[in-house]
């Protein structure tokens, strides 16, 4: 093999095992092969001296321009890796925008604070302003302000939870209403909701539960007055206008007293389960305040009349969303309130 070809040999394997690296660190080993202080390439450059003078120039020549073709396919190649290793990069570290991105699980309003913000909302517009007070009381605001005797069966430990003799968990919340009438003057309208506790506990009973009363004190306040506000609501809570019926009844703290009837909303009043065939659902008490109530709270009854009201949040809000059984409301079942 003459020297030229035995040059052109050594630039032909180079090239072809530079073609087959796949890597930096490869390419790095077949340079340090060829050009390195003991390359394949340095090697032919050490023998020039040893040569005939003749011969010098030539071989000179044609090594020099072999390392120049090698370190030119190095280049070519360290170029070609690095655009490949810089695209895997690329592919490796892109961000697929199509994937669905992360589901932010939002919890729900309460279908207990629904009724009662649609209730607060209604009464706002009638003038009436939300209050609210201690649900620690003792027996005074709870009972003998509200003219329940000493002997009332509402005042038996069955009924009530006593912390001591005369401190409680207030069993409605008209304790808020008689704290009102003793700050301020008429008039007065106020809505008083929150929660209350009866110690009773069954299928249809749950020893917390939620009411709303209500409350009106002005010169002149009649029972047409309370007709007038009770079926309004009624007409606007449910957003329909079922019959409404007033049935004489008793309360301590009220008289007269009244039970409202509202026509059956799930038979249209042919009578069905829910309104035990009787076409209709009584749904809260009311009446004008008693005399009594109304010195309670200061407010002088010569002068000034008043109706109040009482309703429980739970069953109207079991009427309005159909929920049939009032445990749903307090099991935290999140099947149940998801759908609020
Ligand atoms: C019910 C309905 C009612 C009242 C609550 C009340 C409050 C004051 C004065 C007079 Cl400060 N009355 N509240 C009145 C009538 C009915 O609740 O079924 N209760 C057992």
């Amino acid at each position: 093999m003459s020297v030229e070809n035995s040059i052109q040999a050594i630039e032909n394997s180079a090239t072809e095992l530079i073609g087959r690296t796949n890597s930096l660190v490869d390419l790095e080993a077949v340079k340090i092969q060829y050009l390195g202080k003991n390359g394949i390439v340095t090697q032919q450059l050490k023998r020039i001296s040893s040569l005939p003078a003749e011969e010098r120039k030539g071989f000179g020549q044609a090594v020099n321009h072999t390392k120049i073709q090698i370190s030119e396919r190095i280049r070519e190649r360290h170029e070609c890796l690095e655009k490949i290793s810089l695209n895997q990069q690329f592919s490796d570290q892109s961000i697929d925008v199509t994937l669905p991105g992360r589901v932010k699980t939002l919890g729900t309003i309460h279908p207990i604070s629904r009724t009662l913000r649609r209730m607060e909302q209604i009464f706002d517009r009638l003038g009436f302003h939300a209050v609210e007070g201690p649900e620690i009381e003792n027996d005074y605001y709870n009972f003998e302000a509200l003219n329940i005797s000493a002997n009332h069966p509402a005042r038996a430990m069955h009924d009530t939870f006593y912390i001591d003799d005369h401190v409680l968990l207030r069993t409605h919340t008209s304790p808020v209403q008689v704290r009102f009438m003793q700050a301020h003057e008429p008039p007065i309208r106020i809505i008083a909701p929150g929660k209350v506790f009866r110690c009773d506990s069954d299928v249809t009973h749950t020893p917390m539960f939620h009411q709303l009363e209500g409350l009106s004190v002005d010169l002149d306040v009649t029972f047409a007055d309370l007709k007038g506000v009770i079926i309004h609501f009624i007409h606007e809570f449910f957003e329909a206008e079922p019959k409404v019926r007033f049935r004489s009844s008793y309360f301590p703290f009220t008289e007269p007293s009244a039970e409202v009837d509202m026509g059956c909303v799930f038979c249209g009043g042919k009578g069905c389960r829910i309104c035990k065939h009787t076409g209709w659902i009584e749904v809260l008490g009311c009446g004008m305040v008693h005399p009594e109530v109304l010195k309670h709270g200061k407010i002088d009854p010569s002068q000034y009349s008043g109706y109040a009201f009482g309703l429980g949040i739970e069953r109207f809000t079991m009427l309005r969303y159909g929920v049939s059984d009032l445990r749903y409301f307090f099991n935290s079942e999140l099947s149940f309130l998801r759908q609020f």
